[in-house]
């Protein structure tokens, strides 16, 4: 959580300052303890994982080192996408590890297509398949077909949902009109299960819950988190349509915040200790920066076309 925190606001005033990103940055601000919960559940190489724009922190717990982030939002040729497609659209989906493609659902059937593909094949054992999704992207098409097709194949695939009440600037209110988005998982005969995303502890046994009932056979498992978005949708967006009120109450919190003060009150560990966690992680991101930023962008008179850009990320391609 906190080196996904250190690493997003390191991006963040990259990007502000100008030229050394292209795209956008979307950061995960105040999601990081419901990101890190499910990622932590999951097994790389046993399970599939499709993380979308507020997961830095799950791809830090699911294991993918950061250097790997830096050098896809700064370019790099040395990264997984070649510095051929920008930020949050990294994956290496032979590893079960997919590339995003949209904020808005479409993951959900990526996810559970690598799943039935898996077991048709006689692969997919005991793994588990797990993804993301937003309040808003809860009213698409893609998350529904998803849903229901995961349900009815009983597939082992985890679905969270952050509620961060906004969708861009469209609030809860003008998005849905069930009491609780966790009343979508009952229709489709999926398993619900509702927490406060500001609270770290709570977030991991309702995770540990949900991976085991799907591993165990338990099909489809929704989460739905309540949570404020801490950011602006993205860094472009100064989020000047939340109003003060809707940042004060219960679930509003900084789930950062409050988890160290929780350690530090337990006795867990000292301020001093949780201080110098800080400090590693401002070391451990400026040394990715300084160390990314000698490497070499993409020569566009050697690199190829494939979708997935390098060669070893193709099906059935191995580089020599
Ligand atoms: C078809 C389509 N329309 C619009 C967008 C732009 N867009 C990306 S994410 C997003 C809002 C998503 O809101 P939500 O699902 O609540 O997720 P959050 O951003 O709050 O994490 C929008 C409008 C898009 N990517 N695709
Ligand atoms: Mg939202």
């Amino acid at each position: 959580m906190l080196l996904s925190r250190v690493l997003e606001e390191k991006l963040g005033s990259l990007y502000r300052a100008g030229g050394r990103i292209v795209g956008g940055v979307y950061l995960g601000k105040g999601q990081e303890a419901f990101s890190a919960a499910l990622g932590v559940q999951l097994q790389a190489g046993r399970d599939v994982y499709g993380p979308l724009i507020r997961d830095q922190a799950g791809r830090i717990a699911f294991g993918e080192p950061i250097l790997e982030c830096v050098r896809t939002y700064l370019g790099a040729v040395t990264g997984p996408m070649r510095g051929r497609d920008g930020n949050i659209h990294r994956g290496r989906p032979r590893d079960g590890y997919m590339a995003m493609i949209s904020h808005l659902g479409s993951l959900l059937s990526v996810v559970a297509g690598a799943l039935f593909a898996r077991r048709l094949s006689g692969n997919l054992k005991d793994g588990v398949g797990a993804t993301s999704i937003g309040d808003g992207g809860t009213s698409t098409g893609a998350f529904h077909e998803g849903l229901n097709m995961a349900a009815v194949e009983k597939l082992p695939l985890i679905v969270s949902v952050a509620n961060n009440q906004y969708a861009y600037s469209t609030p809860n209110n003008r998005q849905y009109a069930c009491k609780n988005l966790v009343d979508r998982a009952v229709g489709y005969g999926v398993a619900g299960y509702s927490v406060d995303a500001t609270d770290l502890g709570a977030c991991l046994n309702v995770f540990r819950t949900a991976v085991e009932c799907a591993r165990n056979g338990g099909g489809p498992q929704m989460i739905v988190g309540s949570l404020l978005r801490l950011s602006g949708h993205g860094e472009h967006d100064d989020a000047s349509y939340i109003p003060n009120s809707a940042r004060k109450g219960p679930g509003t919190g900084d789930c950062l915040v409050i988890a160290e003060q929780r350690i530090i009150d337990e006795a867990w560990m000292s301020e001093k200790e949780v201080r110098d966690y800080h400090a590693e992680a401002r070391a451990k991101v400026d040394q990715a920066i300084s160390k990314v930023s000698k490497e070499p962008s993409p020569d566009p008179f050697k690199e190829g076309w494939q979708a997935l850009s390098s060669a070893d990320l193709v099906e059935g391609q191995h580089e020599a």
